[in-house]
C-alpha cells in the first residue's frame, strides 16, 4: 500500500502540472480530494491494514493529502490571478497627468514674426546654410579685402565655401531667379565665429526681409516696419530710426522702440537708455541690384534684418542666450 501511495503522489504531481483551466482543476479536486475521492478511499482501506502498519500508512496518507491539497491551492490561486493580471491597471488609482511638449521659444518667436509679415503680403524664401563667397559677400557689395568683412568673422570650409553669416544670400538667389516685384522674408540659421557668451552665439536665427519694386521709398520701409513693431511688441510703443551702416544698404538705419519693460524710463533691460534696438534696415544699395541684374535706375527697394535669439530674449526676459540651446526641460516648460 505504501508503494501505491508513492505512485499516486507522482501521478498527482504530473496531473496538476497539466491543469490549465478551472474546469480541469475541478476535475482534479473531485478525483483526489473529495470525500469519495482516491485519497479518502485509501484512508478507508487503511482501516483493514494490520495494526502495526497503521501509523506508517497514516503518516504517509496525511502527507499525501496535504501535498495534493497544497498543489491544488497553489494552482487555484494561479488560475484565478494569472501572472499577467497582476500587472494590469489599478482602476482605483488617481490618474497621472501626461506631459505634452511645447514649441521651442525660438520657434514661437520665429513663427510670430513670419505670420505678421505673411499677413502683410510677404512670401517666405529658403536657401542653403553652406554658401559661397559670391552670394554671402561679393554680390552684397562687400568687395574682397573690404574691412566690412571683419564685422562678420566667418567659418570658411574651403577657399570660397563658407557657412552663411546672414540670410542675405537667399535674397540674392531670389532676385537672380525672379523679376521684380519681390516681397519676401528669409528666416534661417546663420553662423559667425564669435566667442560664445550670454550675449553672443556662434550659431543663431535671423529673419531678413526684402521688398523691391518700382518707386519703393524709405517711407514704405518705415510704414511696414512700424506696423510690424506695433503688432509684435504692442500697440503703444514709440520708435526711432538712427542712421547706421551696412554694406548692402544706403542709407541704412537701426530701429529702436521704447523699452516695454520700463516704458522708456530706463532699466536693466534697456541699459538705462529707455530704448531697445530691434532691427537693422535700409534702402538696397544700387550695387546689389546691379549684381543680380536689376536696373537700379528703374527699381528701388528696402531690406531689413533682425536676430531671432535676441528678439526672443527681449520678449521673454531671458538674460543668457545660451539657455535657448541647452534644452533643459525646466527652462523650456516655462514657455
Ligand atoms: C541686422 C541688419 C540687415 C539687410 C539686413 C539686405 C539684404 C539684401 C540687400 C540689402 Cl540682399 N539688405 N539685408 C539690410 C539691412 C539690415 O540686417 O541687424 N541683422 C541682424
Amino acid at each position: 500500500m505504501l508503494e501505491s501511495i508513492q505512485q499516486l503522489r507522482q501521478s498527482a504531481e504530473a496531473e496538476i502540472a497539466s491543469v490549465t483551466t478551472p474546469e480541469e482543476l475541478e476535475a482534479y479536486r473531485v478525483k483526489y480530494l473529495v470525500r469519495k475521492g482516491i485519497i479518502a478511499r485509501l484512508f478507508d482501506e487503511m482501516k483493514s491494514a494490520p495494526a502495526a502498519d497503521k501509523p506508517v500508512l497514516g503518516k504517509a496518507l496525511n502527507e499525501l493529502r496535504s501535498a495534493v491539497q497544497a498543489m491544488f491551492e497553489e494552482k487555484e490561486s494561479r488560475l484565478r490571478k494569472p501572472e499577467s493580471a497582476r500587472a494590469l491597471v489599478d482602476l482605483t488609482l488617481a490618474g497621472r497627468r501626461g506631459f505634452s511638449g511645447t514649441r521651442h521659444p525660438l520657434m514661437q518667436t520665429l513663427d510670430e514674426v513670419k505670420s505678421i509679415f505673411v499677413r502683410m503680403g510677404f512670401g517666405i524664401a529658403d536657401g542653403p546654410e553652406l554658401e559661397d563667397d559670391y552670394h554671402n559677400f561679393e554680390a552684397l557689395n562687400f568687395p574682397p579685402d573690404h574691412p566690412a568683412r571683419d564685422m562678420q568673422d566667418t567659418f570658411f570650409v574651403s577657399r570660397t565655401g563658407l557657412l552663411r553669416t546672414h540670410t542675405s544670400p537667399v535674397q540674392i538667389r531670389v532676385m537672380k531667379s525672379q523679376k521684380p516685384p519681390v516681397r519676401a522674408i528669409m528666416p534661417g540659421r546663420v553662423f559667425r565665429n564669435e566667442a560664445i557668451s550670454a550675449r553672443s552665439l556662434a550659431a543663431f536665427y535671423q529673419v531678413e526681409g526684402l521688398y523691391v519694386d518700382r518707386g519703393v521709398t524709405f517711407a514704405d520701409l518705415k510704414g511696414t516696419l512700424v506696423s510690424f513693431a506695433r503688432q509684435f511688441y504692442g500697440r503703444d510703443i514709440k520708435y526711432r530710426f538712427i542712421p547706421s551702416f551696412f554694406p548692402f544698404t544706403e542709407p541704412s538705419a537701426e530701429m529702436y522702440i521704447t523699452c516695454f519693460l520700463c516704458k522708456g524710463k530706463g532699466c536693466r533691460m534697456c541699459k538705462q537708455t529707455g530704448w531697445l534696438e530691434v532691427l537693422g534696415c535700409g534702402m538696397v544699395d544700387p550695387n546689389v541690384f546691379t549684381a543680380v541684374g536689376y536696373d537700379p535706375e528703374v527699381v528701388s527697394g528696402y531690406a531689413f534684418g533682425m536676430g531671432i535669439d535676441r528678439t526672443a530674449a527681449l520678449l521673454y526676459g531671458v538674460d543668457d542666450l545660451r539657455l535657448f540651446y541647452e534644452n533643459d526641460i525646466r527652462f523650456l516648460r516655462q514657455f
